[in-house]
């Protein structure tokens, strides 16, 4: 007896079945036909009231699990909780957000200049493929890594307190989408450029497209322990100029390989206004694009060797150098192949091919079998070895017009995405046979099961990544939000249970971590910590120390804010001073954060118990300025306040 039968029937024995005490009495009260009239008011049936009980989380219980899904044009980090699909959280990453101070003090800012090729802000972000840090191929729940397509950059973000804390770029490309995606243990976060340019930013008209244009996939180093990427321990290899697509590290078999798509192969550059056909009918001609099969560790020795070029600061290995030293191989790929996901024990690499019915599975084993026996069909212009289609592959899976994405769960099934059909298609890995067909609404994009990206994924449930809406909600004009589906994938037919509006810009990529095994702070401690570092910053105030400094570079404020003052409350400086705030939250009580700003200087800072944050303006503009708390911190939060006292010259 399933869900609604069953609370029927408990209803009916006038019990309310011992259920959880906040319900308790509700339950009683109801009885068999309570529950009955109470469906059929709202016209729910027993499947819905069943999809309600497995997502429905009573106050105070958490989720048992973590999505952390891209905010696409947002530029931030959407956190949720499944199977509530409660939002938690959005994480400022590659824009400015205002409610966490994030883009509005030094370090900040100074993050958010990262990647810019003119040295200011960047305030828009295309962020795709979040990446969890892994330790032997499992998500450890200790970091997450997010790219930006648009203006090429990776991003850190730290799950101790779940703030961005670093963001590299690397000029060596000008667009990116294979990325993010992890080695095993996480020795790299791996970023694969998207339209080929030519490589450091030079000049070179599109007509020179085959001898100046290039592709690049970058293996930013990675250092565990300083939470960090290291630029200078970073390395890239040049690739020919088709459109690098999704990217994939092997895991277990393939452990030391990574695999990255390509779409146009035939190399078109659009000019649909100077004789050439318009870009998408160029790309789509060949019936094979190539899968790019690269050995990494064999790469990081060759760099080691030094057999590098360096290029806008980043050492590359030339795409000759590539092909002979045997670092570089291609497996075709049916039509314009679009994600490449490898299966938990890391034999299978598995394609959809957007205008193809089939999941093509690929096996690691063949395709070692073929390098190490020199077998090749022949060689691309740029003469890197394209191994045999039909011997690389372990067979195919029909599931439907135009599959994407694959994730996977407990017991030996993938779940693909069917864009063309809006379809979630479950088949077996084993026998490669369709098991199970769900629609959803609409057009799916990616799709995320619980650790379903890992050695050990668990089963249990999937998220649904829609890009249409249409008709699932109530209207918000033409432009609607994208639509996460949550499904159960416990039984042998998928079971949609939840509609989740994301109403923050395109999300693309989402993955999900067992919850328990993220270990968050609730407080920085000691008082005075720096977010970026998690050290005591240099500045950092403490209570009695309060001072203002007039130092050759400005006027420097130490102040503190504690429940419910800052100090110093009146604060008087020149009109021109450089102003540098410098301001502790030294409360250690959790959820007592302080807001800080300052009226009509485009100043906010967010204090969380134990923060420190520095924020750099000049005063250019004399007049009297409230400053005030954002944060209703207490009784007295209206009363957090003072003068900021900007004297004319
Ligand atoms: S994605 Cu980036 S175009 Cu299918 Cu991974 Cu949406
Ligand atoms: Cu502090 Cu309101």
């Amino acid at each position: 007896m399933c869900g609604a039968a069953m609370l029927l029937a408990l209803g009916c024995n006038g019990s309310n079945g011992g259920g959880a005490s906040a319900t308790g009495s509700a339950s009683a009260s109801l009885g068999g036909s309570g529950l009955r009239d109470m469906m059929e008011k709202r016209g729910l049936s027993e499947a819905d009231v069943v999809a309600a009980l497995k997502t429905y989380t009573p106050t105070g219980k958490h989720d048992e699990y973590y999505l952390f899904a891209s905010g696409g044009h947002g530029g931030n980090l959407i956190v949720m909780g499944v199977p509530s699909m409660r939002i938690l959280k959005y994480i400022g990453v590659f824009t400015p957000e205002p409610w966490q101070g994030y883009g509005y003090g030094d370090q900040t800012n100074a993050l958010l200049k990262q990647g810019s090729r003119d040295g200011k802000m960047l305030t828009w972000g295309d962020m795709h493929h979040p990446a969890l840090s892994e330790t032997k191929g499992d998500y450890d729940g200790e970091y997450i890594f997010v790219n930006d397509k648009a203006n090429p950059r990776i991003a850190v973000v730290s799950l101790k307190d779940f703030a961005t804390t670093q963001i590299v770029a690397s000029e060596l490309i000008e667009s990116e989408h294979g990325a993010t995606f992890v080695t095993p243990d996480t020795e790299y976060v791996i970023e694969t450029s998207q339209y080929p340019t030519p490589l450091g930013g030079r000049f070179a008209d599109v007509k020179q497209f085959n001898d100046e244009y290039r592709g690049a996939v970058i293996f930013w180093k990675f250092d565990r322990a300083k939470g960090r990427l290291v630029p200078e321990e970073s390395w890239a290899m040049e690739l020919p100029p088709y459109m690098q697509d999704l990217a994939d590290a092997g895991k277990l078999a393939s452990d030391g390989y990574i695999f990255i798509n390509s779409i146009n192969t035939e190399r078109a550059y659009g000019g649909n206004m100077e004789g050439n056909p318009p870009l998408e009918s160029g790309v789509s001609q060949n019936d094979m694009d190539y899968l790019h099969v690269i050995p990494w560790r064999k790469a990081e020795a060759v760099v080691k060797a030094g057999k590098t070029e360096t290029i806008a600061g980043m050492r590359v290995i030339p795409l000759e150098t590539a092909v002979a030293e045997g670092l570089l191989y291609f497996v075709p790929e049916p039509k314009s192949p679009h994600g490449v996901d490898v299966s938990p024990d890391g034999q299978d690499i598995i394609v959809g091919g957007k205008l193809d019915t089939h999941a093509t599975v690929f096996s690691i084993e063949k395709i070692k079998a073929l390098i190490s026996a020199g077998t090749v069909a022949g060689k691309d212009p740029y003469g890197v070895p394209i191994l045999p289609f039909q011997e690389a592959i372990r067979g195919q899976c029909e599931i439907g017009l135009g599959p994407l994405h694959t994730q996977f769960d407990n017991e030996g099934y993938a779940y693909t995405s069917v864009f063309i059909e809006s379809k979630v298609a479950k088949w077996s890995l084993k026998d490669l046979k369709l098991v199970d067909k769900l629609p959803t609404h609409y057009n799916i994009g990616h799709l995320a099961a619980a650790e379903g990206d890992t050695v050990s994924p668990d089963g249990k449930f999937l998220v649904a990544m829609n890009k249409w809406a249409i008709d699932r909600f109530a209207p918000v004009g033409p432009l609607l939000p994208q639509n996460f589906q949550l499904v159960d994938t416990t039984g042998q037919k998928m079971q949609l249970l939840y509609d989740s509006p994301i109403p923050l810009g395109e999300p693309h990529y989402a993955q999900m971590i067992k919850a328990d095994k993220i270990k968050a702070v609730d407080i920085y401690k000691p008082a005075g910590i720096n977010a970026l570092t998690h050290q005591k910053d240099e500045h950092a105030v403490e209570g009695g120390k309060e001072r203002v400094v007039r130092a050759a570079d400005g006027v420097h404020v130490y102040m503190t804010a504690v429940r419910s003052h800052f100090t110093p409350d009146i604060v008087r400086v020149k009109e021109g001073d450089t102003v540098h705030l410098h301001i502790t939250n030294i409360e250690q009580a959790k959820d007592a954060t302080h807001g800080f700003t300052i009226a009509s200087q485009n100043i906010h800072l967010s204090l969380e118990p134990g923060k420190h944050a520095n924020v750099t303006f000049v005063a250019d503009r004399p007049g009297v300025y409230p400053m005030y708390c954002t944060e209703f911190c207490s009784a007295l939060h209206l009363e957090m306040a003072g003068y900021f006292l900007v004297e004319p010259k």
